[in-house]
């Protein structure tokens, strides 16, 4: 095998080398996490993520037998953020959003797939959503933050970004007040709690999620503590009990035939991380879902 080893891979999602004006297809890294609840260091998770992605450009993916990267995408970079301002972040992040066709976000905390949402508000009705996590984040505010990363889904539902009656929740097991609970079932939302998901097995999980979404265009967010702490030490609000990576990645690899239009992996923050346990998993992931959007084109 020739070529530049993993390690010395330039640093760029999976060394991506490829203009933003060639690729239909773009990653962006948001440094954000000021909106945080309990451990903060998510804004070093895109960095820690791109180093991470190393390890994977040196084969094809082993189920489609194709190599991601033949999909026009390109690594454009770290959005702007306004630093120590929160709404402003959003405003900004949302705007630059907007300029991509089809964006992969890399967090960051959870708070910035707002204005991912918003900025595709217009594009169509409102959109299906599979999300995976540990928390509802259907908060309406957290601490008296009412924008903050156990928000974002709150605010997409009342602002009709998403529709709660395609939209599912995957590995949920976090402590929640009752009435935050009954609100978001209220809505229409199904969640898939860790205990059901580790009950069902990852096929039966897939086959429920593919039915909530349908075939119309839904987003993928992926909060890495949907993991459990063993898999996904690096993170902000861990919860035990959570999945193991390969019953994310088995699911995920389901989940062909959904129409997404967009996905973000948000609240890896490597401080807490160990031997890039926690960054490899959310690199991984974005190389699943570039897979899973390759195997879609060629179906
Ligand atoms: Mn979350």
């Amino acid at each position: 095998m020739a070529g530049t080893p993993t390690f010395a891979t330039p640093h760029a999602f999976m060394g991506l080398r490829r203009a933003a004006s060639d690729a239909s297809i773009h990653i962006a890294g948001i440094p954000l996490d000021i909106g945080t609840t309990n451990r903060s260091g998510a804004r070093f998770g895109p960095h820690a993520i791109r180093h991470a992605s190393r390890m994977l450009v040196d084969g094809d993916h082993p189920g489609t037998g194709q190599d991601p990267l033949a999909l026009p995408v390109a690594d454009i970079g770290d959005f702007a953020i306004a630093l120590g301002d929160l709404q402003a972040s959003l405003a900004l992040i949302e705007q630059q959003a907007a300029a991509s066709q089809h964006l992969i976000v890399l967090g960051g905390e959870h708070g910035v797939t707002l204005p991912l949402l918003r900025a595709l508000r217009g594009r169509g009705a409102a959109l299906g959503l599979v999300h995976f996590d540990a928390h509802v984040d259907t908060w309406p505010d957290s601490f008296g933050q009412a924008f903050g990363h156990g928000s974002p889904f709150y605010h997409a539902i009342a602002e009709g970004l998403i529709d709660p009656h395609r939209t599912v929740q995957v590995g949920i097991r976090s402590p929640v007040q009752r009435g935050v609970w009954d609100w978001t079932v209220g809505q229409g939302v199904t969640v898939l709690t860790a205990e059901q998901v580790h009950e069902m097995g990852p096929a039966a999980c897939a086959a429920r999620v593919r039915d909530v979404v349908g075939g119309q265009p839904a987003y993928l967010s992926l909060d890495i503590d949907v993991l459990d702490p063993a898999f996904a030490p690096g993170t902000g609000t861990p919860e035990i009990g959570g999945l193991a990576s390969w019953q994310l990645q088995a699911i995920l690899r389901r989940l062909a035939g959904i129409a997404f239009v967009g996905m973000d992996v948000v609240e890896v923050a490597p401080a807490y991380d160990v031997s890039e346990i926690t960054a490899l998993a959310a690199a991984t992931l974005v190389w699943e879902y570039l897979a899973l959007k390759q195997a879609a084109l060629c179906a």
